[in-house]
């Protein structure tokens, strides 16, 4: 069609509905909590709402263990509820996106527990069962969450497969009974209107044939063995089954989760010619402050090393597939912690980085809190934690492996998951505002001062910020299409880039940390003057009327200073 994709045009904003708002006073939100907050979502403009797995579950990893697939998950409501925010979105004219597990389920599904139940029943080969080997497991695989991908199963003497938690085995997408029991599923809640699925690590569906040993470390017994499931041929004949038999029978958007993709995987899986999906989560950002890719080993990033990346996911997806944007989500610390300033720039760092992130080419995803500029939030004891990430880390790091505890206590506090799974901040009343009840997860103390009560009020908060921002790629068609170009891309301080449509150009320039760097435009890029668009600092004494300045050629930075300009 010549319609443009509406998947372009919007801003989505991620809800994790156990941490948004609770309206009974269990201390777990729910979805009469999202209603609740509907216009709130409205008032920040964001058009599509994605939420974390609210189906039955018994909660091993916070509802991506699914239990039953057509079930909500009771503390979170009924079908019934569901049904009414669905109502309710699309009376504002936004629109729903639900996460789709498909790559494992809960250990208490049905199909697991017939699977389970002994070799030859027919749903046996819809999980992947093996032989040990010598006594041991199948293969030297870890899964994510520090522990070995295999568990013994005593009843019928074999290991399953599982890339996560002992309790989400994973499925046999080989067999074409799980694919139709998958496609069901998604048929099932597309036919209900919802607008499109977030496919939660949909590029490890497919495993290597063999299932091969990863190379180990000298005296390691484990490795990670992400070069036999991740990005394998087959899924892309998986994802196009689908897309033939489900997706290109609505008008929905697809994003898949795939960890450790380069460009050239994205252009398989969200290729605009290649009828897979819409887009993906790359991860390669996500990286820069880890050893080795291994989030728990944290190393210093450079704003350098940053630039290249998102620099080269601009350039090499341009007019090919269409690039996510986010800083955050369930997974990952809070952004102003981690790549700003959490102390005395919060405000300034927090809406630098929205306004870098939501300037450059793709769909830009919000993460609950982050409108507010939340931080991470660091317990002093371990049993405060939730997540089954922190406790197998704990178990196998401090419990067995006898590591000192408050050492990996700080790496908890830098990386842990429960940084982004504090409730939301509503108000400065007991707990937030987010229930009358006790919280499921402790309140992150510092809400009397960072809440939305607090910054709708303010016209200068980051909240105000992030309005601006996505009213600004409402109106201008720049902000969806424009080419991106870096500028000095050596610059250790400074991330400058122009934005190019017809015959607009923007240029937006970021200071990343609390120095005062001299920004000077350089000459190739045609500039007569500009007009400023949006700034997180007032720029009147500054700019203009300081001697040796003269923006948007040559000024220079406040500390987290970030501006918009048209250029002219
Ligand atoms: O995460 C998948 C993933 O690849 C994880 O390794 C993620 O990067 C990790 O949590 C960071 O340490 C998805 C979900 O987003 C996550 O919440 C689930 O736990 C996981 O899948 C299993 O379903
Ligand atoms: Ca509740």
């Amino acid at each position: 069609s010549c319609r443009p994709a509406w998947w372009k045009e919007v801003v989505v904003y991620q809800i994790y509905p156990r941490s948004f708002m609770d309206t009974n006073g269990d201390g777990i939100g729910d979805l009469r909590g999202i209603i609740a907050r509907l216009d709130y979502l409205q008032t920040l403009g964001v058009d599509v709402l994605w939420l974390n797995p609210i189906y039955d579950s018994p909660n091993d990893d916070m509802g991506y263990d699914i239990r039953d697939y057509r079930k909500i998950m009771a503390e979170f409501g009924t079908l019934d509820d569901f049904d009414e925010l669905l109502r309710q979105v699309h009376a504002r004219g936004m629109k729903l996106v639900m996460d789709l597990v498909a790559n494992h389920t809960s250990d208490e599904h049905p199909w697991f527990v017939a699977s389970r139940s002994s070799r030859d029943n027919p749903y046996r080969d819809w999980y992947i069962w093996r032989d040990g080997k010598d006594g041991r497991e199948p293969n030297n695989w870890l899964s994510h969450f520090s522990v070995p991908a295999w568990t013994w199963d005593e009843r019928t003497g074999q290991y399953y497969l599982h890339l996560f938690s002992r309790r989400q085995p994973d499925l046999n997408w080989e067999n074409p009974k799980v694919r139709e029991a998958i496609f069901d599923i998604m048929r099932f809640w597309l036919d209900k209107g919802i607008d499109g699925f977030r496919m939660d690590v949909i590029n490890a569906i497919a495993k290597a044939e063999g299932l091969p040993d990863a190379p180990a470390q000298p005296g390691q017994r484990y490795a990670w063995g992400g070069q036999y499931f991740l990005n394998q041929p087959k899924v892309h004949d998986y994802l196009r089954e689908m897309h033939e038999k489900i997706l290109s029978k609505y008008d929905i958007m697809t994003v898949g989760e795939t960890g450790g993709v380069t460009t050239e995987h994205a252009l398989l899986f969200a290729g605009e010619d290649r009828h897979e999906l819409n887009m993906v989560f790359q991860f390669e950002h996500m990286s820069i402050d880890a050893t080795d890719g291994d989030k728990w080993r944290p190393r210093p990033w450079r704003l350098t090393e940053l630039k290249a990346v998102m620099s080269r996911w601009q350039d090499e997806l341009y007019g090919k597939a269409w690039n996510s944007l986010y800083w955050s989500n369930h997974d990952q610390p809070r952004v102003v912690s981690r790549f700003g300033n959490d102390g005395p720039y919060r405000v300034e760092s927090a809406k630098m980085l929205a306004t870098v992130l939501h300037m450059m080419q793709g769909t830009p995803y919000i993460y609950q809190g982050e409108e507010i500029g939340m931080t991470n939030c660091a317990f002093d004891r371990i049993e405060d934690y939730r997540d089954v990430e922190i406790h197998n880390l704990w178990q196998e790091r401090v419990l067995k492996g006898g590591e000192d505890p408050a050492a990996i206590l700080r790496v908890i506090h830098l990386k842990g998951r429960d940084n982004a799974r504090t409730p939301m901040q509503w108000d400065d009343s007991p707990n937030a505002g987010f229930t009358t009840g006790t919280p499921w997860i402790r309140v992150n103390p510092n809400y009397p001062e960072i809440n939305v009560r607090q910054a709708m009020a303010d016209p200068n908060s980051i909240f105000h910020h992030y309005r601006r921002l996505i009213q600004l790629r409402k109106q201008h068609p720049v902000v969806v299409y424009g080419k991106y170009e870096l500028l000095l891309p050596e610059d250790e301080e400074i991330w400058a880039y122009t934005r190019t449509f017809m015959d607009e150009r923007w240029l937006v320039v970021a200071n990343f940390f609390d120095g005062s760097p001299l920004f000077e435009l350089p000459p190739a890029v045609p500039c007569q003057g500009g007009e400023l668009l949006l700034a997180n600092y007032p720029v009147e004494p500054h700019g203009e009327g300081v001697a040796d300045e003269n923006p948007p050629h040559r000024f220079r930075l406040r500390p987290y200073e970030c501006r918009v300009y048209r250029l002219t």
